[in-house]
């Protein structure tokens, strides 16, 4: 049978999702055909892409992306969808979405149903896992998938098949080998051995699924199963040729990369309030420790030496909740078949507290070159309190030292806008930032996606409304908050001055102050005449980073050698004091700091700025 996916990508957020890969890996495995449609390179609304919004608050420098071919195109995403079934007769029709995604989502299938009511529509994704009442109650939606589906949507279509095309043999499994078949078959349950109904009435028993009964409309009956947790060790690779290519085009300090998200492990071991995970292991009934699971890294390696291969990658992005630093023996097999067998500059995120020195080591020898770390906030009180995250700022200072050591690219990860978060607290994660000197920052609102814990004291505490449904792209624009101690737009105001305060030496502090609320002419001068030509000097810096080249220049050179060897001239890389290049001392205040700022920030017309006492001026 026919299988199609679709994507409902509404904001332009390029890199290919995983979790639809893996499921049309395992529809094919099965013999069924599967088609994905993908809105991420058609317009669907007025919300920047992704990369913009990170751009406009000061966080990355990009590249010129219409070159690349990385734009929308201008076409109706309804009628391109009704297109894609006229063409390709799908048998069914599936969605994967998360929080903010999934209003459009369903826009897309109820489409689909008024054009093709005949065509049953399964709905799953990390929305689907974390509140499953949710998304079961659409009348378009016949089948929820609750968490990782891998094996039961292909058992799905295989019953669906035997339905709709009683009789007929399906093209015979694709598993390469012996074993992966073996694996595919060991992980199908008991219940899905015993004998079947027929009809409609032979999907209720799939396990992970919820189906709506044949008569649903008249009794209102949903069959529930029991979300199991698919094993990893030896399972199929995603398939990520059902991608467009340009997903693979990511941008990392100004450059572009051919660059495969890849992930190895599964869950982790913490439950930090504003996130999904603990709510994900609960609805499999699984410890967290259960939840937490790898792929043996033999197989790891022979999947990720293909995709080198097959993608002509330069560089891959682990996306795994925490990589597996902690475990010493693993990472030491992984770096040895990985540096023989891979070789590729890679990037992995890290949880502060299970970063080790010697396992750090060696995946810098194997190619790690970037890190990405969750600070979130450098309030203790926030951090420990408010989002359960249980590390001191030393954690975070050794992680950020053994990268500043290693000489390779760092971001923190960070959160504004928690519940009872005030400006002081916002300020302690620039201090924190500042301390750690990372090469980049990136900042988000705090947002309370359907299934992070976190949420409900924002329900209880009347920050949002219980049925608040808007929830595209707030977490790089907006808060939606209301909360007392700080209001929306002063939120806003600071995400716009973060990188300012944390890149910028104190001294200019009180300028970045008075240009923080943006609505004057004079705050609009300080920051696009004095504030922003600084910065966009120290931003410069980090674009040198080069990990598309020689091996040899894929860490910085802080000491600023110029050269490898005589006949390879490097690029001037200082990325490992990024945040801090050397700016002239100023002193505000004096008439000596007014004529610097003049020279120096303003060339050609130093009569506009005025800088006096605590306070600058701009004349009109
Ligand atoms: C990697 C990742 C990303 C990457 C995705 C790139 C990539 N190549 O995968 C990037 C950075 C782009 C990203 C972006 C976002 N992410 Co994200 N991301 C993740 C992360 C860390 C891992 C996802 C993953 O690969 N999991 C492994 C695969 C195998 O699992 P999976 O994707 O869930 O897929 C399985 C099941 O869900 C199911 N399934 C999936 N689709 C379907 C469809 C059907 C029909 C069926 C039956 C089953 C099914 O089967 C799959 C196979 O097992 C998760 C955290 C997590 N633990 O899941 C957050 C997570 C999914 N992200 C989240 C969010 C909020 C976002 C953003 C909205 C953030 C933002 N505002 O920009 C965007 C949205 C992007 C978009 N348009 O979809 C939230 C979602 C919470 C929620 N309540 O919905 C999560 C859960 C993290 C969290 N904070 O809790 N993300
Ligand atoms: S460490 Fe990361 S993935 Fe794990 S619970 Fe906390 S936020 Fe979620």
């Amino acid at each position: 049978m026919k299988f199609l996916m679709i994507y409902p990508n509404k904001v332009m957020i390029t890199r290919a999702p995983l979790g639809i890969g893996y499921l049309a890996t395992y529809i094919e495995d099965a013999g069924h055909e599967f088609k994905l449609f993908d809105t991420t390179f058609i317009s669907c609304g007025e919300c920047p892409s992704d990369d913009a919004l990170r751009e406009q608050n000061l966080q990355v420098v990009n590249p010129d992306f219409e070159k690349l071919g990385l734009v929308e195109k201008n076409i109706n995403v309804y009628d391109a969808l009704e297109k894609e079934i006229e063409s390709f007769q799908p048998d069914m029709i599936g969605l994967s979405t998360v929080d903010p995604n999934h209003n459009f989502g369903m826009q897309l299938l109820r489409h689909c149903k008024s054009i093709r009511p005949d065509i049953p529509i399964i709905v799953g994704g990390p929305l689907s896992t974390l509140v499953p009442d949710d998304v079961i109650v659409e009348e378009s939606v016949d089948i929820v998938g609750r968490g990782e589906c891998d094996i039961h949507l292909a058992e799905l279509c295989n019953r669906y098949h035997d339905i709709k095309y009683p009789g007929v043999k399906k093209a015979p499994a694709q598993s390469k080998s012996k074993k992966e078949k073996k694996n595919l078959l060991n992980v199908l349950t008991p219940a899905e051995a015993k004998p079947r109904k027929s009809g409609w009435e032979s999907l209720y028993d799939i396990p992970n699924l919820w189906v709506k009964d044949k008569d649903y409309k008249d009794n209102g009956i949903v069959h529930k199963n029991k979300v199991t947790l698919p094993e990893l060790a030896n399972g199929l690779s995603p398939n990520l040729s059902i991608y467009d290519p340009r997903h693979l085009l990511r941008p990392l300090g100004g450059r572009m990369y051919n660059m495969a998200t890849v992930i190895w492990t599964r869950g982790c071991v913490f439950r930090c309030s504003y996130c999904a995970n603990e709510t994900f292991y609960k609805a499999a009934d699984a410890s967290a420790k259960e939840y937490y699971r790898k792929k043996d890294v033999k197989p790891l390696i022979e999947e990720l030496s293909r995709f080198k291969e097959e993608f002509n990658l330069n560089f891959l992005m682990f996306v795994d909740d925490i990589f597996p630093l902690h475990e010493p023996e693993l990472i030491d097999e992984f770096c040895r078949l990985y540096k023989k067998h891979v070789d590729l500059p890679f990037s992995v995120n890290l949880q502060p507290r299970l970063v080790r020195e010697d396992t750090f080591a060696m995946a810098v020898d194997a190619g790690l070159r970037n890190i990405c770390v969750g600070v979130e906030a450098g309030s203790d009180r926030v951090r420990r309190k408010i989002l359960k995250r249980n590390y001191r700022d030393e954690h975070v200072e050794k992680v950020f030292a053994m990268a500043h050591k290693h000489r390779i690219r760092c971001s923190s990860f960070n959160i504004i806008g928690l519940p009872d978060e005030n400006r002081e607290d916002i300020f302690e994660t620039i201090a924190v930032n500042k301390k750690i000197n990372p090469t980049s920052a990136t900042v988000t609102f705090f947002h309370p996606y359907r299934g992070a814990p976190l949420r409900e004291l924002c329900v209880e505490r009347g920050y949002i409304d219980p049925n608040q449904g808007k929830h595209e792209d707030v977490y790089r624009t907006d808060s939606q908050l209301n909360m007392p101690q700080i209001t929306k737009q002063e939120l806003k105001n600071i995400m716009k001055s973060f990188q300012l305060y944390m890149k910028l030496p104190e001294e200019y502090e009180t300028l970045i102050k008075m240009q923080e609320d943006q609505s004057s002419f004079e705050a609009r001068q300080i920051r696009e005449k004095i504030l922003l030509p600084v910065f966009k000097k120290i931003q410069d810096e980090e674009s040198k980073w080069d990990f598309r080249k020689k091996k040899e220049w894929w860490t910085s050179d802080i000491s600023g050698r110029e050269e490898v060897d005589s006949k390879v001239k490097l690029p001037a890389t200082k990325p490992g004091d990024a945040g801090f290049v050397p700016l002239p001392v100023l002193r505000v205040g004096t008439k000596k700091a007014g004529e610097d700022f003049k020279k120096e920030l303003y060339p050609g017309n130093e009569s506009v700025i005025d800088i006096s006492g605590k306070s600058a001026t701009i004349d009109k």
